[in-house]
């Protein structure tokens, strides 16, 4: 999954020089110049080549999966050529695969609090834009390579983006192929989880040239590390929350609910439906929890003559945040929404709220 940045509207104060403005003296924000090259060989060795060995660098992500591995090539990429490269994130790491990935793989990240940027005399932004988080905002970039859509307001002297790419790790797979770089199994299993990541495992719009860097990485990779990467999604705390699950489960007709209780994050709601969406005979699963203020409802079916979507906006809708596709969808209600008896919301408020829909 894409975990897009942060997007904040604040000016970038250090590199307003960027932009001017109009007659009417309204700022006009100007994109980025993005160099030109004749191939990706002379592109790739002029950001290899733009660093010399005293170069202290910090690379900066938003980790995820596509980040991290991609930063982990940038690191690849330099190290011989500068005298440190430090990987620094800003966000917390909280989904089970990202801390396995950076177990397993042996990722070495440390959180942008933790580091004396002005130590550092090279700066380089991976799988974001600076104006995608306010602390990217804070430094002026010598490289940034991206593929989210082309962001106004700053420049680099190196810019790559690539909207069309499904995922950064494309991109750095090629800079190394066109330098001649190995990639280690290490850093191969990195890449195409981040591939399969942000593409979705490729249901997600990406390029012919996502799909030969995943097959020049496959031979590469280890598949047992990125299979226990891939499957690495539960906490053990998050287990007493499948028996809970399990003791609520209702079904009327071909559809099966359950109302989980408070959660510390709503993803286990996602992991839990999808695991009752296997069971034979139950053409729709409904798992609701709390999470903070909000009531979130995870809601699966085959989507075989069903839709999910149409169906969460119908009865979710009108009360909170509703939207998905046809086999798969999601709600999100503020709980002072719902009318709820003494007891809070329960499986059979659940119950109820969905049988008013089905019965039409
Ligand atoms: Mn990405």
């Amino acid at each position: 999954m894409k975990t897009m940045p942060v997007k904040t509207e604040s000016p970038n104060k250090n590199q307003k020089e960027e932009n001017h403005t109009d007659k009417n003296g309204q700022e006009v924000k100007v994109a980025p110049k993005i160099t030109r090259f004749k191939s990706n060989r002379e592109r790739a060795r002029t950001l290899v080549t733009s660093f010399k060995k005293d170069d202290r660098v910090l690379i900066l992500i938003w980790a995820d999966p596509d980040a991290m591995a991609s930063a982990l090539a940038m690191k690849r990429l330099i190290r011989h050529r500068v005298s440190e490269v430090t990987i620094a994130h800003v966000n917390e790491i909280r989904r089970v695969n990202n801390v396995a990935m950076m177990q397993l793989l042996k990722i070495p990240l440390v959180k942008l609090r933790q580091v004396k940027a002005s130590e550092y005399n090279k700066k380089i932004l991976i799988d974001s834009q600076p104006p995608h988080n306010p602390d990217f905002m804070q430094f002026q970039y010598d490289v940034v390579v991206d593929h989210h859509p082309l962001t106004t307001g700053w420049a680099a002297p190196f810019v790559d983006i690539r909207p069309e790419y499904g995922a950064v790790s494309s991109i750095f797979t090629e800079y190394m192929r066109s330098l001649k770089i190995k990639p280690s199994v290490a850093l191969s299993t990195a890449l195409i989880y981040g591939i399969k990541t942000d593409t979705n495992n490729f249901e997600k719009e990406c390029t012919i040239q996502d799909v030969l860097c995943f097959q020049y990485l496959f031979k590469r990779m280890n598949r047992h590390l990125l299979h226990k990467i891939e499957a690495s999604d539960i906490r053990r705390s998050e287990l007493k929350y499948f028996r809970k699950a399990f003791e609520e489960i209702r079904v009327r007709k071909n559809r099966l609910l359950a109302h989980v209780g408070r959660v510390p994050n709503p993803d286990i709601l996602v992991i839990i439906a999808d695991f009752l969406n296997h069971v034979h005979d139950i053409g729709w699963v409904f798992i609701s929890g709390e999470y903070r203020d909000r009531l979130v409802v995870i809601i699966r079916c085959d989507g075989y003559r069903k839709d999910a979507g149409k169906l969460a906006q119908r009865v979710f809708g009108p009360l909170g945040f509703a939207g998905g596709h046809r086999e798969k969808a999601r709600a999100e209600v503020p709980l002072e929404n719902i009318s709820l008896g003494p007891q809070g919301f329960t499986t059979r408020t659940l119950l109820r709220l969905l049988e008013r829909h089905f019965r039409k």
